[in-house]
């Protein structure tokens, strides 16, 4: 007997993949929307057809909880994310917190009771699309969201608080999302790798040993805006060639510490007529890296070469650290038991670093956390042609499923 439902699992990411506020060109679910409620209600009511009972936190966190035969054990928590990037793909956390609701339901459906309870978390905002400021939800959970992020605002001015109160949360709550740690055993967290390593190495899934901090700045170039057609070249202070020489500097820079990568993700122009100079651009930088050091050593090199090229233009830069999150380790507990579910299965024990951001990496100020990565197409991700095929979904739930077993059931084995 099958011990998964793999044509639910795709049933479902492809359901809530039609949940999105642009109806072609990918999925677009950001927070503490229409879109992202509409999201919310069809997986609790999965996670309770799974015998979970279903709530959600202070931020909007959807919890369902599998009750264990110990009550007063602490849980072992399986989560992702259901928000997207703009025009993302479907599976991005969608797939983790759908392969953790199939593997609860196998429990339910043979009557097995773990010995710790398990809680199925669907994070709120793990992408910061909307306000920049990603892993609301896990770094609500972890205490580690603060006052002023509450504040930061979308590109209508709407801020975080602002969009909790517009879905019936009060955002002066937001600490209450603080779990207890002594609550939380460990946790797991099932995501497609979002890069070509498992493809190349032909591998259907793999077990990650870390993942990349990442550091998020908004900036802001401050120059002149003036007439396109009289103001002579020498007397100019265009913010966007300024900020062009920039993305080029921070480019450069990058290149020489790899695998540290920088981004600049988002560009606004104004005021973006085109007779008249830039005199403003505000925008995005993403900064990650596995090395915590060079990271913060790199960014430092990179805004004060972005501050030397503008003092040289007569610009004014202007740089707001947004987000920071620093690079994070695996449990060696957990990645020997996803290897060992990997070789059981005759699977390669390929250990991979995460360059992407994910929910664990808040949570491990919480708890013990592993991740298992899926092979991804191209490792294509943040992109409508994101694709995992449904035999390495199949794969990597059942490494999740054996690790599920061991860390909360006598037995290890259920067929
Ligand atoms: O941006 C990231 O790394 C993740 O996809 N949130
Ligand atoms: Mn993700
Ligand atoms: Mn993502």
């Amino acid at each position: 007997m099958a011990r998964l439902n793999v044509s639910r699992m795709i049933e479902r990411i492809e359901y809530l993949a039609t949940i999105s506020a642009t109806a072609e060109n990918g999925v677009t679910r950001f927070s503490f929307t229409d879109q992202s409620e509409r999201a919310n209600d069809i997986v609790q009511q999965w996670m309770e057809e799974a015998g979970m009972k279903v709530h959600r936190d202070g931020v909007n966190n959807l919890i369902g909880r599998y009750e264990g035969t110990d009550p007063y054990s602490p849980v072992l928590m399986i989560g992702s994310h259901i928000d997207s990037v703009k025009e993302g793909g479907k599976y991005d956390g969608v797939l983790g917190v759908i392969a953790g609701i199939e593997v609860v339901t196998q429990l339910f459906e043979r009557e097995i009771r773990p010995n710790r309870s398990i809680e199925v978390v669907a994070f709120c905002d793990e992408e910061g699309a909307r306000f920049h400021t990603s892993l609301i939800g896990s770094r609500a959970m972890a205490g580690q969201l603060t006052d002023e992020d509450l504040q930061t605002a979308d590109e209508q001015g709407i801020t975080l608080s602002d969009a909790m109160r517009q879905v019936g949360l009060d955002p002066a709550n937001y600490a209450s999302a603080k779990r207890d740690p002594k609550t939380v055993h460990s946790y797991l967290e099932l995501h497609i790798e979002q890069g070509p390593i498992l493809q190349e190495e032909n591998q259907p899934c793999g077990v990650v040993m870390g993942i990349a901090g990442a550091l998020r700045y908004n900036f802001c170039i401050l120059g002149m805006a003036g007439h396109a057609g009289t103001v002579p070249m020498s007397l100019r202070k265009d913010a966007l060639t300024g900020t062009a020489e920039m993305m080029m500097a921070i480019e450069q820079i990058a290149n020489q510490y790899p695998p540290l990568v920088a981004t600049v993700g988002r560009l606004n122009v104004q005021p973006g007529v085109g007779n008249v100079i830039p005199g403003t651009v505000v925008g995005t930088l993403d900064i990650r890296d596995t090395d915590e050091q060079r990271k913060l050593q790199v960014a430092s090199e990179m805004l004060s070469a972005c501050e030397q090229i503008c003092r040289q233009r007569g610009l004014e830069s202007r740089f707001e650290l947004v987000t920071q999150s620093p690079a994070v380790r695996c449990s060696p507990r957990l990645v020997a038991l996803i290897e060992n579910a990997l070789i059981k299965r005759n699977i390669k024990p390929l250990k991979l670093q995460s360059g992407a951001g994910h929910d664990a990496m808040a949570i491990a100020g919480v708890c013990d956390v592993g991740m298992i990565f899926v092979r991804c197409k191209d490792g294509v991700s943040h992109h409508p042609d994101e694709y995992a095929s449904p035999s390495d979904i199949e794969t990597a739930t059942e490494i999740l499923f054996d690790v599920v077993l061991n860390e909360c059931i006598q037995t290890s084995e259920v067929n």
